[in-house]
């Protein structure tokens, strides 16, 4: 009976500590967050960034989206023009986000900055929550910022079976995802 209330006395104890030490590992803490519109200016959500132990948790309820996948990249920089235009002069979207976060020197559906896609409902609207233990503060808030970005079409994370191309994805692939235009930016701030 003595051993069984020692027993029972160490589980209140633990009863007490355990819920302590799960709130610790879970605390959240804001690091930034992106108000993301569309090519003409239109307000579709907010994504949030937050810091909880180890990694950052990227969060968003968008709406006015086209139904089904889009890709959703943070991309390397934190300029939203929706006029941009590309070395050529032809008027490419958002181009002024530049390509995708990428920390070191990976390929397409590796880089940094690749988050899953988004899934948007018949009605136009998606919410995602993700975590991500390769982002960082630091990253996200370099000298030239970074901003979200979600595009017209399905990423493929450059899964390109052999059986379609012997040699592997192409560059663009590799680069993109082949995910098509850019139809929203937000520019992460803090
Ligand atoms: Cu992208
Ligand atoms: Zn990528």
């Amino acid at each position: 009976m003595r051993s069984t209330s020692g027993f029972l006395a160490a589980l209140t104890v633990l009863a007490a500590v355990v819920p302590a030490v799960a709130e610790a590992d879970s605390a959240s803490s804001s690091i930034g967050r992106a108000v993301v519109r569309d090519v003409s200016g239109t307000l579709l959500g907010t994504v949030r960034f937050d810091s909880v132990g180890r990694k950052i948790v990227i969060s968003g309820r968008l709406t006015g989206l086209t139904v089904g996948f889009h890709a959703f990249h943070v991309h390397s920089v934190g300029i939203c023009d929706p006029r941009a235009t590309d070395p050529n002069g032809a008027v490419v979207p958002f181009f002024t986000a530049a390509g995708h976060l990428n920390l070191d020197a990976s390929g397409h559906g590796h880089h940094t900055g690749d988050l899953p896609s988004l899934y948007v409902s018949a009605d136009g609207t998606a919410s995602s929550v993700n975590e991500n233990d390769e982002l960082t503060a630091a990253a996200l808030f370099d000298a030239d910022r970074s901003a979200i970005i979600i595009h017209s079409l399905p990423d493929n994370f450059a899964n390109i079976p052999t059986r379609y191309s012997p040699t592997g994805p192409d560059a663009a692939t590799l680069a993109t995802g082949d995910a098509g235009g850019r139809v929203a930016c937000g520019v992460i701030t803090r």
